[in-house]
Formats: C-alpha cells, structure tokens, sequence
C-alpha cells in the first residue's frame, strides 16, 4: 500500500502531540513533586530560585495584595490552562480547628467540602518567608527536585496552591498524635517499641537522602503517629529560626535538645545531622530524657560539644552501640557517616526488622492510638485546639476592604473565585 504525505503528516502530528503529552505530564509531576519537597523542607523557601518560581517577591507582598479579587495561582502548574482544570482555594474547605501553630504560618483541620475528605492544612505567609535569611545551597540540583517523592513515612502532599500572600498545603491528616506525647505519658519506651519507631523515622530518612534531601529538622514535634499506630514525619516548617547552616541566625525556636554539634557550631553539616537527630530520638525513647539535657540551655549546648552520652546498662549491647554510633560528635564517624541508611539497616539493634514488611507497613504497631475518628483530637495541644478559628476562616460575607482590615482578618480573608473545578 502505497504511504501518501498525508499519513505522514498525520504520523508525525501524532508523534509531537504524544511527545508533548508526555512533556506536559513530567512537568506537572515534576511541579508536584518540588512542592511536596517545598513542604518537607520549607527552608528551601529561602532560596532565590525557589522565591522566584513561587513569585514571592518583596514588591510583590508590599501594598497591592488584593488577593480578594484575584484567583489563586495554583502551584502544581503555574501560568498554565491545567492550573485551570486542577485549581484548588481556600473557600473549598471548611476550616474546623487549629492544630499547630508557629512564627511561619499555622497548620488547620480542614473538611474539602464536596468529598468531605479531611486534611491537614499548612498555611505559610509568604511575607514570613520573605523575612528569613537566604540559603544559598538548597536547590543545586535542580534534577533532584523532579523526582518522584513518596514514602508510607511521610506525610502526603495532595495538593498545594497559593494566594497573593500565602502558600497553602493540603497534607494528609493524621491524628494519632506526636510520638512525644505518648512518651510522656509512658516515661520511656520499651526496645521493641523503639525499635519499631526508630525503624521507620530511619528508612524515611534513608529515602530523603537518597534524593539528596537533608531533613535536619527532626524534631519531637515533627514526629507523628497515624491512626494505626505508624509514623508520620512532618516539617510544619513553622520554626526555623535560627537553623540556617550558614550561621547567620541563631534565635532558636522550639527545643534544641537534638541540635547536632557540627550545626550548634555553625560548621558544614550533610545527611549525618540526621542519624544525630535520630540517635537523640531513639534515646530519649529508651532512656526517658535527650541525651545532653539540662534545664540550662546553656549547659545543654555545652553538653552537645563535649558531653559523652551516658547509657546505661538498662539498655542492650546492640541499642547503646547503636545509640553510640550515632551520637558520635565527629560526623565523619558517625554511624551513617560511609554507607548511610545500609550501615543502620544491617545494625544488630535492627536485626530483628524485615524491612520490606516495614515498608509495605505489614508489621503490626506496638501501640494503635486511642481515637474514635478524624475529628477525635484529644492528641493535639489543647493550646491550638482551643483557638478561635472563625478570623482564619474564608468567610465571603464579611470581606475586609482596606488592607489593615484584611490583615486582620486572619489567615483565611473570604473571596470568591471562578468556577469549580477538578479536586485531585
Ligand atoms: C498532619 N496531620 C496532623 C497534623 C499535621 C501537622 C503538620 C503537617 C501535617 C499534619
């Protein structure tokens, strides 16, 4: 059968459009995927490529903010026709309670309206952001930022969009409380247990770092249990201060018991500031306490320079010699230092762990949060839940009009958009 120039055309029509079909559909993941990155490290919010991209920029947030007439930028494709069809705003929610807050933003429980999924919800003012200090290293690799991020251990980014003077998070929500919480109540945790937590904190770490992301930030506070008793890592990034590796800054916010030496003395750090911060965790579990604690924070920071941990014989030979490795002072010997995640994985501490199974989430928790359903939120600080949230709620019926108003409105100043659209 002879080819004509027009099955030609047709066959090369379809090449391109399939060529760009796939273009389109990387980008977007790719978009996705850096502000899912966005969430876990929010100091990347400091980096001048980032800003552009988020079109945060000083002039920006100055006076104009009308953001009641204007449509929010959705952040998974911005300035592009599917910003349209998968465009989300802070009206679609019903915002029913605060459950963090810090020098940031806050983080609300929130109700998606039509499929009355709840989500946790982390709202940034950009202004915030603004004021931070640069940080200069954050997005060398731009490749890094594309690819894929998701981990049972993480908590989920389903959706992110923004208005003239805030950056919203649709998070998966999880209310089985912070894993601190618990360990007050019970003083210390018994091996198994903290096997089990320390397992999964670790291969979410393992899995940050081999998408070159340092956490650095982990924290009580940071770490969650889900209904089920699992892990949840989250970075409310709403308490950076004073984190910034550069030095420039040192007002810490928040508890410093975890702080590596190498980030206290502002030097150099990379992924083993993580295996530090882990070690502090996995001691305080065992032990009751964070391994350089004291009620001066003076002594604390003194203790992290030059302390040796003690570890007493309460705790098995393979937990303090993992406990020891971990918390080596010099990072270059710390346990994580050569292999990373593998030299924590084939641990004698760890043996007793299928890590598949861990993954696959088929080891069964040492411990399943007491919670009646979603809106149960007897493990959140009664210091949030307590709050007010009416002046953070989108209310179209009382629309501030000059700008002080607006900010006074709170988080969430009612306007109204365009017409609906699709809810991924
Ligand atoms: C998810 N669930 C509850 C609280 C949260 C706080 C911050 C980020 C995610 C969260």
């Amino acid at each position: 059968m002879a080819v004509t120039g027009c099955d030609l055309t047709y066959c090369r029509m379809r090449g391109i459009m399939s060529i760009l079909t796939a273009f389109i559909k990387e980008r977007k993941m790719g978009l996705n995927d850096f502000m899912q990155k966005v969430v876990y490290c929010p100091h990347m919010c400091q980096h001048s490529n980032v800003r552009g991209f988020l079109r945060i920029d000083d002039n920006q947030n100055e006076e104009m903010e009308d953001e009641f007439a204007s449509a929010p930028l959705c952040l998974n494709a911005p300035r592009s026709s599917l910003a349209e069809e998968t465009q989300m705003k802070p009206c679609d929610f019903d915002y029913l309670k605060i459950i963090g807050k810090g020098s940031f933003g806050k983080v609300l429980l929130a109700r998606h309206k039509e499929t009355s999924k709840y989500y946790a919800i982390k709202v940034l003012q950009k202004k915030v952001i603004l004021k931070k200090k640069e940080q200069k290293h954050i997005m060398a690799e731009r490749s890094v930022l594309l690819k894929n991020m998701k981990h049972p251990f993480l908590v989920g980014l389903n959706y992110s969009f923004q208005t003239t003077d805030k950056l919203y998070f649709v998070l998966d929500y999880v209310n089985g409380g912070e894993l601190f919480y618990h360990l007050q109540r019970d003083r210390v945790f018994l091996e198994p247990r903290a096997r089990f937590y320390g397992a999964e904190i670790a291969s979410a770490l393992g899995y940050l770092h081999s998408l070159h992301i340092i956490y650095r930030d982990l924290k009580p506070e940071n770490i969650l249990l889900d209904s089920q008793g699992h892990i949840v890592l989250t970075d409310f990034g709403l308490c950076k201060e004073g984190l910034e590796p550069n030095g420039t800054t040192t007002t810490f916010c928040g508890t410093p018991e975890y702080l590596a030496p190498e980030v206290l003395q502002k030097q150099a750090y990379d992924h083993t500031v993580d295996w530090w911060c882990l070690g502090c965790v996995l001691y305080e579990m065992m032990y009751g306490l964070p391994p350089f604690y004291s009620r001066n924070t003076a002594e604390m920071y003194s203790n992290i320079l030059n302390k040796t941990p003690i570890l007493q014989p309460n705790v098995s030979n393979s937990g303090r010699e993992l406990l020891e490795g971990l918390l080596h002072k010099n990072r270059t010997q710390r346990l994580g230092a050569q292999g990373d995640f593998m030299e924590l994985k084939f641990h004698a501490f760890f043996s007793p762990i299928n890590w598949d199974d861990l993954m696959a989430k088929q080891i069964t928790p040492p411990f399943v949060p007491r919670v009646t359903g979603p809106t149960d939120l007897r493990h959140f600080d009664p210091e949030f839940t307590h709050l007010p949230v009416t002046s953070s709620v989108c209310n179209s019926d009382m629309l501030p009009v000059t700008s002080s108003m607006r900010e006074a409105a709170g988080a969430f100043p009612g306007f109204s958009y365009g017409p609906d659209h699709a809810f991924n």
